[in-house]
C-alpha cells in the first residue's frame, strides 16, 4: 500500500484532486481506497470508503459543547487521533487496495502544524507514503506569493519528513503565459530573484537569503501542473507516486 496524503491551504484543490486522481487510478485499473480526513467538510465531490464523520463531526462539537469553528476541527482532530485511529486504520486496510488518498481537512495549519497531525499521519501510513502538498496556481500570479507558498511546502515537509511532490493545482485556470513563468522561476531562482528585487516588501539582501533557501526546496521537490477538470499532469503525478511506492527502478512488480 501506498498512503498519500493530500495536503494543502483551504481551497486548493484537496478533495478535486482525490476525487480525479482516484478516478484516473480506476480507469488505469489500479485500485485505491478513499479517505476523508475532513470533520468539517459538507460535500465532498467523491464517495469516500472511509470518513471520518461516521466517527466525529465538526458540527456536532459545534452544537453539543458550543465550540467555534475552528475549535470544533481541533477538538475532532484530537478525538480522531486519540480514539478512532486504529479503526479507520482498520477499516482502511480491509480494502486491500494498491493506494490509500488520504484528503486532510481545508484548514491545513490545524492538521499540519500540530503535534496531533504528525501522529495521525505517522499511524495511518502504511509500508509507503507521500504527501502531496498543493499550490493553487493562482499564487503563481506573484512572486512572492508563488515563494511563500514554496516556503509553506519546506514547513509541512520539515513537520512530516515524508517523500513530498508539489502539485500546481488547477494548471487549467492559468494562461500559458503564467505557466512559463512559474517554470523559469522553477528553473532559475537566479529570474526568480529579479523578479521578487522589483517587489519592495523587503530588502535586496532578505532576497537573496530566501532565494538560496527556494533554491534548494526547487531541487528536492519536483513540482508538477495537474488539473482536476482536463487530468493533465495526472499521468505525470503517477509516475512520480510509483517511484516512491516501487522505491525506484529495482522494485518492478506491484503488491
Ligand atoms: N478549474 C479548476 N477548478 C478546480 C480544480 N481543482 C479544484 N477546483 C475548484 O477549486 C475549488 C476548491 O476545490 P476543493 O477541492 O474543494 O479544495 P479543497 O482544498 O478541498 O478545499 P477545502 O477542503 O475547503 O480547504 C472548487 O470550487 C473546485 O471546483 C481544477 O483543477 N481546475
Ligand atoms: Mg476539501
Amino acid at each position: 500500500m501506498l498512503t498519500v496524503f493530500i495536503i494543502g491551504p483551504a481551497g486548493s484543490g484537496k478533495s478535486t484532486l482525490t476525487a480525479a486522481f482516484s478516478k484516473w487510478l480506476e480507469a488505469n485499473d489500479m485500485p485505491s481506497v478513499i479517505v476523508n480526513l475532513d470533520p468539517a467538510v459538507e460535500r465532498l465531490p467523491y464517495r469516500p470508503d472511509v470518513d471520518v464523520r461516521d466517527y466525529i463531526t465538526a458540527k456536532e462539537l459545534i452544537l453539543d459543547h458550543g465550540l467555534g469553528p475552528n475549535g470544533a476541527i481541533i477538538a475532532a482532530v484530537d478525538i480522531l487521533a486519540t480514539e478512532m485511529l486504529p479503526q479507520i486504520k482498520e477499516d482502511i486496510r480491509s480494502y486491500r487496495a494498491g493506494y490509500v488518498l488520504i484528503d486532510t481537512p481545508g484548514q491545513m495549519e490545524i492538521f499540519a502544524f500540530r503535534t496531533v497531525g504528525t501522529f495521525i499521519i505517522n499511524e495511518l501510513s502504511e509500508e509507503r507514503s507521500a504527501v502531496l502538498f498543493l499550490i493553487d496556481s493562482v499564487f503563481t500570479l506573484s512572486p512572492t506569493t508563488f515563494v511563500s507558498s514554496l516556503l509553506l511546502s519546506a514547513s509541512v515537509f520539515y513537520r512530516f519528513g515524508k517523500p513530498q511532490i508539489m502539485v500546481l493545482t488547477k494548471s487549467d485556470l492559468l494562461e500559458k503565459s503564467d505557466l512559463e513563468k512559474a517554470t523559469l522561476w522553477i528553473s532559475s531562482p537566479e529570474a526568480l530573484l529579479t523578479e521578487l528585487s522589483r517587489e519592495k516588501t523587503c530588502s535586496r539582501t532578505f532576497h537573496e537569503k530566501i532565494c538560496d533557501v527556494i533554491k534548494d526546496i526547487i531541487e528536492s521537490f519536483e513540482l508538477v501542473p495537474v488539473s482536476s477538470v482536463t487530468s493533465e499532469g495526472l499521468e505525470k503525478l503517477y509516475t512520480l507516486l510509483q517511484q516512491i511506492y516501487v522505491g525506484g527502478e529495482d522494485y518492478v512488480v506491484l503488491p
